[in-house]
């Protein structure tokens, strides 16, 4: 009898024994080459295994960088909503054996350069390489986008997360990836601008410009001149109450931004554009008095004198305190549809801007028209709609920022029935925003004279965030692989329908997105 039970017990254990190393070994086969990331990778390989993030796994990075580690604690921070795992973020100088993931600054072959990244997945380990955190951060992105799509979530999911194994190698074609808030018609508040950064990082955009003041309302508090924000922020399109961000908000958007590493661009749009500070100062205008606030769409009515010296004053003040509180290299200066402003008043007007941008130790970008002035070696150009212009600015030795309307204008609608938006540039669908190449798109103008891509999405119908993110994605989605993949290794018919399979992550984020399912059917009811 009692040996009986001893055979009993010893079969058990060996049971148990072989079916928990069999569930210890038995982890699914994957294979990278079926993950969607977005934007495209240089290069894929597979390994057909799997690596399972659990509660055990653990973050190390290479050294006692700060900034390292600030980076492992935005992965763990990511990690947590959706798994309920709190992963530990240690520094270390080996890579550990098992169940970790490794980030690391190694030296990459030059092409990688400041933001490209080595991301390795074996059956034990993740690891990540780059020249930079900016490459790391990338290459946490990339890892994000190869979990299931479920930690994406904000809450605790009941499943196990297993993601496939192989190498990717990537890096960006331009370095300028941008999108354009214009927070002026309609303001938006810090905590919508943040969400906003978030979800650019996901796509490896890393500048934020922001349209801060207009006709209908200025948005940044200029200590100096404080009627700017206290009477033309008190507004906005269809008479809102408006708003702006004290130097601290702004601040503290520049952080956040910083620490996803996107570079924010403040613009103060000139000598046009500006009914906002002639309606707080009368000493800006030519007749000495103040114009009313505007809360209508119009453009192009209004002008700086630019042959006042408090106009001088003004633009030297602001732009001083701008430059202080924005740690990145640029100042736009707008410059657009001044169509008030005399050609031989304009030209002036600009070359003298530049001046103060140059003595704030900024480098200015200005909208295609600047490229009329006198511009200096390290001005940058924006087309959008100036194709003469764009030229122009490339013989005057200027690089160029590529926001076609008819391709990357967010605000445009995407086909007859949408109904926020407007369309002076047409329609832009979700395959033409997608389906272009930025050293093809100006005769005249090749790779080396273009700096990036942007995508600007003007708030003249835009009101909240909801709506927002319905013209933005997906979009910016497409603008994004089209600054950081080779042109090469882009193609809409492989892109749409990754795209159409990340629209499902889309939607666990909570995004409202503008579901391209409508262009795919319309394509196939066309064909039939
Ligand atoms: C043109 S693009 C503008 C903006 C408008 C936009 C609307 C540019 C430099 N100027 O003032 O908001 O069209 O799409």
């Amino acid at each position: 009898m009692n040996l009986k039970k001893h055979i009993y017990s010893v079969v058990l254990f060996i049971l148990v024994v072989i079916l928990t190393s069999w569930s210890w070994v038995k982890k699914p086969k994957m294979d990278l080459l079926n993950e969607v990331i977005l934007p495209k990778p240089v290069s894929v390989i597979a390994s057909g295994n799997s690596f399972e993030l659990n509660a055990k796994t653990k973050i190390f990075v290479n050294g006692e960088s700060k900034e390292l580690l600030k980076i492992g604690h935005y992965l763990a921070n990511f990690i947590k909503p959706a798994t309920g795992f709190d992963l530990k973020v240690k520094s270390t100088v080996t890579m550990s054996n098992s169940n970790s993931i490794y980030l690391s600054i190694s030296k990459l072959e030059s092409e990688f350069g400041k933001e490209g990244y080595k991301l390795n997945i074996s059956d034990k380990n993740v690891s990540i390489s780059a020249n930079s955190p900016e490459g790391i951060f990338h290459g946490i992105q990339t890892f994000r986008q190869i979990l299931p799509k479920e930690i994406e979530a904000a809450t605790k999911q009941k499943k196990s997360w297993f993601i496939a194994t192989g190498e990717i190698h990537d890096y960006p074609q331009y370095e300028y990836r941008g999108a354009m808030l214009d927070v002026s018609r309609h303001f938006f508040k810090v905590e919508d601008v943040k969400k906003y950064i978030d979800m650019l990082a996901v796509y490896k955009l890393n500048v934020l410009h922001l349209h801060l003041s207009d006709d209908q309302g200025w948005r940044i508090e200029i200590k100096s001149w404080p009627n700017l924000t206290v009477h033309g922020g008190s507004t906005e399109v269809g008479g809102g109450t408006g708003g702006f961000y004290t130097q601290e908000e702004y601040r503290d958007i520049i952080k956040y931004a910083q620490e996803r590493y996107i570079i924010i661009i403040p613009e103060i749009d000139m000598p046009g554009h500006t009914n906002a500070a002639l309606a707080s100062y009368p000493e800006l205008n030519s007749s000495g008095e103040a114009t009313e606030l505007y809360t209508g769409i119009k453009v192009g009515f209004s002008t700086l004198d630019t042959n006042k010296d408090i106009t001088y004053q003004f633009i030297g003040d602001v732009v001083r305190e701008l430059s202080e509180m924005t740690p990145g290299p640029y100042i736009h200066i707008g410059g657009d549809e001044s169509h008030v402003t005399a050609m031989e008043d304009y030209i002036p007007f600009i070359n003298s801007v530049q001046e103060i941008v140059l003595a704030n130790g900024k480098q200015m970008i200005g909208w295609d028209e600047i490229a009329h002035a006198d511009l200096k070696a390290n001005t940058i150009v924006q087309f959008w709609a100036g194709l003469k212009n764009a030229q122009k600015g490339i013989e005057k030795k200027a690089k160029v920022i590529l926001s076609p309307a008819n391709k990357t204008y967010l605000d445009m609608k995407y086909d007859s029935i949408t109904k926020l938006g407007l369309n002076w540039a047409g329609y832009v669908d979700v395959e033409s925003a997608y389906s272009w190449n930025p050293s093809a798109l100006i005769p005249g103008i090749s790779k080396s004279d273009i700096l990036g891509i942007e995508s600007p999405l003007w708030t003249e119908t835009i009101t909240n965030m909801d709506e927002l993110e319905y013209m933005v994605f997906p979009r910016i989605i497409g603008h994004a692989e089209i600054g950081w993949t080779l042109d090469s290794l882009r193609d809409w018919n492989d892109y749409k329908f990754r795209l159409k399979k990340h629209l499902d992550r889309l939607k666990i984020m909570g995004i409202n997105y503008y579901d391209p399912d409508v262009i795919f059917k319309n394509q196939q009811e066309a064909k039939e």
